[in-house]
C-alpha cells in the first residue's frame, strides 16, 4: 500500500491535500504531536481510553488520532487534575493527536436537567447529580488544560425531527459560540480549533451556517448535527448542500459518522475526518464488522461454527479466533468477548479507510466503493 504512516514534523497546523478523485480527497494533518492520514478515522476514547482496547494496539492498526470527550473528562477526573498529572497524552499514554469534542454534544445526550441560555449551558453530572455550568470560554479552556491538538467549539446539536425555528436558533446561537470559542482559543499555531456547521436539515440553515463559519477563517470545519435520526440521504443531502461553501483548503470532519456505508458515502461526497462510538461500542455487544458484512455473535447459529470471522485477515482476533469461541465468549459475557470483537472491529475500519486513501490515490474510488459494498452483501456469514 502507498499508505504507510509518515511523520512530516511541523510546529503549526497544516493540512495538505495529496490527491482528489471525485469530490474525495487525500491529505494529510501535520502538527507537533504527529501526521494524520486522511480520510481518517478517530477511535473513540472518551474518558482517556478506548474502551476494552490497549492504545498501543489502536496505534498499530492504524489511528493517527483519537477522541476525547471534554464532558466525560471534566466530570471524572476533571480537566485541572489531568493538567496536574501532565496532560491527557501522558494520562493516558497516547503521545500522539487527540481531539477533543467540546461537551456540547454528550451534555444534550448524557445529562439529566439542562438549561441553555446564550451565556452557555448549565447540566447536571451524570456521574453524581452535581450541577455544572460551561460556557463556550470554559469549554475552551478545559479542552486546553487537557492539552486537545484539535479542539471543538461548543455548540448546540438538536435531535432530528426539529421545527425550523428551533433548528434555526440552535445554529445561530452555536454562529455567535464559535465567535466566543475562536476569541478564547487565541493564536495557538500547533493546535486547532474547529468550528462545527448546524442547521438541521434545513438547506438555507445549513447554508447559511457553513458561510458564516467560513468567514470565521477557522483551521477545519467540522459537519454536525447530523445521523440524529434523519435517514442517510439526507444525512448525504446535507453534506452535498454545505460542502461548495467550506474552503476547499480545510479539514472537513463528520461528527459521530458513522457505519462503514455512511463513511464510505461521505468520503464520496469530500469528507476527510470521522469518529464514532460504532466500532467499539458494537463490539462489547457482540457485534463483528467484516469484509462480508456484519456478523452478530449472539446469535445462535454461530454455537459450532469453528470458521473465524475472517481468514483472509492479518488481524489476530479476526483470523484467529472461531466464530464458536466468540459466540461462547459473548454469552458468557466474558470481558474478552468485547477485547477481540473491539479489537476485530477498529481493525476492519482502519483497513477501510486504508483501502478508501490508496483508491483515491489511484484515481478508483467509485470502482473501490462498489466492490466494498458487493463484498458486504455477498456475505457467507
Ligand atoms: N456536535 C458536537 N459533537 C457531536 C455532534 C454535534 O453535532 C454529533 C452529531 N452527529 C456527534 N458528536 N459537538
Amino acid at each position: 500500500m502507498s499508505d504507510e504512516r509518515e511523520q512530516h514534523p511541523s510546529e503549526t497546523f497544516t493540512f495538505t491535500q495529496l490527491a482528489q478523485d471525485g469530490a474525495a480527497r487525500r491529505g494529510r494533518i501535520d502538527m507537533p504531536r504527529g501526521s494524520i492520514r486522511t480520510p481518517a478515522f478517530m477511535p473513540v476514547g472518551t474518558a482517556g481510553t478506548v474502551k476494552a482496547m490497549y492504545l498501543d494496539q489502536v496505534r498499530d492498526l492504524g489511528a493517527d488520532i483519537i477522541l476525547g470527550n471534554t464532558y466525560h473528562l471534566m466530570l471524572r477526573p476533571g480537566a485541572e487534575r489531568v493538567a496536574k498529572l501532565g496532560g491527557l497524552h501522558e494520562f493516558a499514554r497516547w503521545p500522539h493527536p487527540i481531539l477533543t469534542d467540546s461537551g456540547g454534544f454528550q451534555v444534550m445526550s448524557l445529562s439529566g436537567l439542562r438549561k441553555i441560555t446564550e451565556e452557555g449551558v448549565t447540566f447536571q453530572s451524570h456521574v453524581d447529580g452535581a450541577k455544572h455550568f460551561m460556557s463556550p470560554e470554559r469549554s475552551i479552556e478545559i479542552q486546553g488544560l487537557l492539552g486537545s491538538d484539535i479542539q471543538m467549539q461548543l455548540d448546540e446539536c438538536i435531535a432530528l425531527p426539529a421545527g425550523e425555528k428551533e433548528i434555526a436558533r440552535a445554529m445561530e446561537l452555536s454562529l455567535r459560540w464559535a465567535e466566543r470559542c475562536k476569541a478564547a482559543f487565541g493564536d495557538q499555531p500547533g493546535k486547532a480549533m474547529f468550528g462545527i456547521v448546524q442547521g438541521g436539515d434545513h438547506k438555507e440553515l445549513r447554508v447559511q451556517s457553513a458561510k458564516a463559519l467560513a468567514a470565521m477563517d477557522l483551521k477545519g470545519y467540522a459537519i454536525g448535527g447530523l445521523a440524529v435520526g434523519e435517514p442517510q440521504d439526507v444525512m448525504f443531502d446535507m453534506i452535498e448542500t454545505v460542502m461548495p461553501f467550506l474552503p476547499q483548503t480545510k479539514p472537513r470532519y463528520l461528527m459521530g459518522v458513522g457505519t462503514p456505508d455512511d463513511i464510505l458515502g461521505s468520503v464520496q461526497r469530500g469528507v476527510d475526518m470521522f469518529d464514532c462510538v460504532m466500532p467499539t461500542r458494537a463490539g462489547r455487544h457482540g457485534l463483528a464488522f467484516t469484509r462480508h458484512g456484519r456478523i452478530n455473535l449472539k446469535n445462535a447459529r454461530h454455537a459450532e461454527d469453528h470458521r473465524p470471522l475472517d481468514a483472509t485477515s492479518d488481524c489476530p482476533a479476526t483470523r484467529d479466533y472461531s466464530r464458536a469461541y466468540l459466540h461462547h465468549l459473548v454469552r458468557a459475557g466474558e470481558p474478552l468477548a468485547g477485547m477481540l470483537l473491539t479489537w476485530n472491529n477498529l481493525a476492519y475500519y482502519q483497513q477501510l479507510m486504508a483501502g478508501i486513501r490508496d483508491a483515491i490515490t489511484g484515481g478508483r474510488l467509485a470502482a473501490f466503493a462498489a466492490e466494498t459494498r458487493a463484498e458486504w452483501v455477498k456475505g457467507d456469514l
